[in-house]
């Protein structure tokens, strides 16, 4: 009896089971009826009176550590992370955590900041929260230009004078660059800009600019057709063609804006440029004489040129994004494919 009781101790101290199944296979085999540890105690009976207590008590423990691993084994067969091993394996891997990846625009607006950078700009940030002065009145804008009104401009005070606002682009960081008065000026001004306009798959209220601005003695408009010639090649690839057409901006003269050779079709005409072979990617043009010396600044001197252009277009035309809303959204699925996407 001595020897059977150790050779089922031994045993317990081993057995394992992969499913619900086999545990109550096993404890039907130790404790059912029949079982090998129900017989034990039908023989206990029948043994010498001097031997009961021995193994009376041995017997005892040997049921109690039965039922006991069988309940243990229950538990990690029903609901243990690997549903049949070891329930307890402190030596596991940890469960990994889900990585997180950068929002699009943020990359974009990264690539597009480094690009100038390596043109040797400086980084340049300002309030959000504006006043009429430096985003309307030093950039050239007549009283009764249309982003004045309350139609296009969210106001934060109506302040007779100067009201506070939401600033429509970063030009206005700009102005306060230019205000310090340190000559040359070589400046890019990514941020975050407000419009009154209606939501859709190609306007938001709230997106994303970066602006730039050099300005020293002698700059020309050749100067300006080749910083963005070489921004566009940078951003969009070494094959890339620009070309300029004639526009208007209050902040500007004279005034272009930017178009790239599209990078999907390379000019053959498709249905991302629309059959042109060209996408619309920014604004520019040689800054007015007016803005110049609006922040104190000899315009016979100096001049130069700027630019602006829309985060969220550039990343759209980069990444083939249809619809603006997806940014938004947080759709996982959208998010991820970003995940691979590494920074210039
Ligand atoms: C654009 C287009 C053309 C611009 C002008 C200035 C400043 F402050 F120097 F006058 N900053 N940015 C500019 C010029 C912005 O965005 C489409």
């Amino acid at each position: 009896m001595k020897e059977r009781i150790e050779k089922i101790t031994e045993e317990l101290k081993t057995l394992q089971c992969k499913t619900e199944k086999e545990v109550e296979e096993a404890r039907v085999r130790l404790l059912g009826k029949k079982g090998e540890i129900t017989a034990l105690f039908d023989e206990f009976r029948t043994i010498a009176p001097e031997l009961k207590r021995e193994f009376g008590q041995k017997l005892n423990v040997l049921k109690k550590d039965a039922l006991a691993k069988i309940e243990e084994l229950k538990a990690s067969a029903s609901s243990g992370p690997a549903a049949g091993g070891a329930s307890d394996d402190v030596t596991m891997p940890g469960e990994p955590h889900q990585l997180g990846s950068r929002h699009p625009v943020s990359i974009a607006r990264e690539q597009i900041v480094n690009i100038f950078r390596k043109f040797g700009y400086d980084v340049a940030e300002g309030p959000e929260i504006e006043d009429d002065y430096h985003v309307f009145e030093a950039l050239n804008f007549p009283p009764n230009h249309p982003a004045r009104d309350m139609q296009d401009t969210f106001f934060v005070s109506n302040g007779h004078l100067n009201p506070l606002l939401l600033r429509t682009h970063t030009s206005s960081v700009q102005v306060r660059t230019m205000e310090k008065n340190q000559l040359p000026i070589r400046v890019i001004c990514p941020g975050r800009v407000f419009r009154n306009e209606a939501i859709s798959a190609r306007a938001h209220c709230i997106f994303h600019q970066v602006e730039g601005l050099y300005i020293d003695e002698n700059v020309t408009f050749a100067d300006l057709k080749q910083a963005i010639l070489l921004f566009a090649r940078e951003m969009f690839g070494p094959d890339t063609q620009i070309r300029m057409r004639p526009s208007y901006f209050p902040f500007t003269e004279p005034s272009a804006e930017v178009d790239v050779s599209c990078n999907i079709c390379h000019g053959k005409g498709c249905n991302i440029c629309k059959g042109t072979g060209w996408l619309e990617i920014l604004g520019c043009g040689m800054v007015d004489p007016n803005v110049l010396e609006a922040s104190g600044i000899d315009s016979k001197k100096y001049n130069g040129f700027a630019f602006g252009m829309g985060v969220e277009r550039i990343a759209m035309l980069k990444w083939q994004v249809n619809d603006l809303r997806h940014y938004f959204e947080n759709d996982m699925r959208f998010l991820r494919e970003f995940s691979t996407c590494v920074d210039v």
